[in-house]
């Protein structure tokens, strides 16, 4: 019989105290920020999810320890134990005290893209929670914070940073507060780490030894790049290959176009063309070249030594068809009016300037709107988006949704429209 796994079980010692809070325990947060922070064994996180309950009460049982898998000629298991408490939604005074507690100085994130577009906080938002913890804190002791956005947005700390102003205005000591003692940078992360299948578990017992109820998948690459200031003690992420950078923005257009804009292509068209992975869809020799054009057209416009644009897409292509990380479509293309304007539109906008009409990106809104048509959209803007999709005027309404000035752009929603009544022949 196979062992539940436990800290004993994978001589993992005894959770560390916590002096890190994580906001969005996910599959992504356990391959990513708690696998960095596994290196730091006086680091203990205390995990928050406030969407899904059978998480943390799985990795409460297991306290805290869980595997990370990562498929290769070999797979490589990893039993990790930087997660010291699992927290679920309705715990709001446990985060609240972890949040003012002394011995807390980073606060990471990953709350998805949209978290970031609402500028007014209200009190069950991510933004919401995190605003309630900094009061705690500022009314406990206002000891320094440093919070750590890892969502795919550019520029995210900045952002957060002009959320929390928006919000802390009108309450001058608090804004004075956040502004010496709460830091905030700007990061870059990347591991593709797929939401786990429904064999997770029993595939874990099969290939890890232990009964993992919270097991995750991951590939081998991974990247932490982070620019700004800590206003306290880190975790030294750079045991384990994070990386400090000055000028992260020319890093941000690169992952978040080539690597995300890939992704979000490959969802869209890969499902009109009927594929269900990532690896099925880049071995399919039409999408693999629909990607190769919007990298082409992309690199046009990046500030990124043009060998080194080229070495990262070589390993990128071979990171997207690799064996034993099944990572569906359909998880990549919900929350497309979030995803979409990070990752497509800034390129497709420096093309229209220049006077052209990227033909890989059209392909991109066409099947985004045929996706928005006949698929179940999972977005914050579903409603709004379903019903423009189904106007009379379905093109230039859902482009207009997207961005205004994009479906105001005659030639731009002419060309869409020509390339959504051609549906893109099936596989199989
Ligand atoms: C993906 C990302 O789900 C998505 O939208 O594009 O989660 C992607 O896998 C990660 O950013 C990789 O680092």
């Amino acid at each position: 019989m196979t062992v539940r796994i436990t800290r004993a079980a994978a001589k993992l010692g005894p959770a560390a105290p916590v002096r890190a809070v994580h906001l969005g325990l996910g599959a992504f947060h356990r391959s990513h920020q708690a696998w960095y922070t596994a290196c730091a064994p006086e680091w203990g996180i205390a995990a928050y999810t406030f969407r899904n309950t059978e998480l943390p009460r799985a990795l409460t049982e297991q306290e805290g320890a869980y595997t990370l898998r990562v498929p290769g000629e070999v797979d490589a298991v990893e039993a990790i134990g930087s997660i010291s408490r699992a927290h679920a939604g309705g715990e709001q005074e446990q985060w609240l005290r972890d949040l003012a507690s002394p011995e807390v100085e980073v606060l990471t994130l990953t709350v998805t893209e949209a978290a970031y577009a609402r500028p007014e906080p209200h009190r069950d938002s991510a933004m919401g929670r995190v605003l309630a913890g900094l009061r705690a804190r500022h009314r406990a002791h206002g000891a320094p914070i440093t919070l750590v956005p890892c969502d795919n947005v550019p520029a995210n700390g900045e952002v957060l940073r002009s959320v929390i102003r928006a919000a802390a205005a009108g309450d001058p000591a608090f804004v004075e507060w956040t502004e010496a003692q709460v830091g905030i940078v700007s990061t870059v992360v990347d591991r593709i780490t797929p939401a786990p299948g429904t064999d997770a578990a029993e595939e874990a017992a099969r290939v890890i030894g232990f009964q993992d109820a919270a097991p995750v998948v991951a590939e081998p690459f991974t990247e932490w790049l982070l620019s700004g200031n800590f206003t306290g003690e880190r975790p030294p992420w750079e045991r384990r290959g994070a990386r400090f950078v000055n000028d992260i923005g020319a890093y941000t257009d690169r992952k978040l176009w080539f690597l995300n804009g890939a992704h979000t292509l490959l969802a869209y068209a890969g499902l009109a063309h009927g594929h269900r992975t990532i690896r099925d869809a880049v071995r399919d020799a039409r999408l693999a070249a629909l990607v190769q054009e919007w990298w082409d057209t992309a690199a046009r416009h990046i500030n990124v030594d043009t060998s080194e644009i080229g070495e990262y897409r070589r390993n990128l292509f071979m990171r997207f068809a690799a064996r034993g990380i099944r990572h569906e479509l359909a998880q990549i293309a919900g929350d497309g009016s979030q995803k979409i304007p990070a990752r497509l539109l800034p390129v497709l906008r420096a093309e229209r300037a220049a006077g052209r009409l990227p033909a890989a990106v059209v392909i991109g809104l066409a099947c985004w709107l045929r996706h928005v048509q006949t698929a179940e959209v999972r977005d914050p803007r579903a409603a709004e988006l379903v019903e423009a999709a189904r106007s009379r005027e379905p093109v230039r309404r859902t482009l207009i949704a997207l961005d205004h000035d994009l479906g105001t752009d005659d030639d731009l929603v002419s060309a869409v429209a020509a390339e959504h009544r051609t549906p893109a022949p099936k596989v199989g």
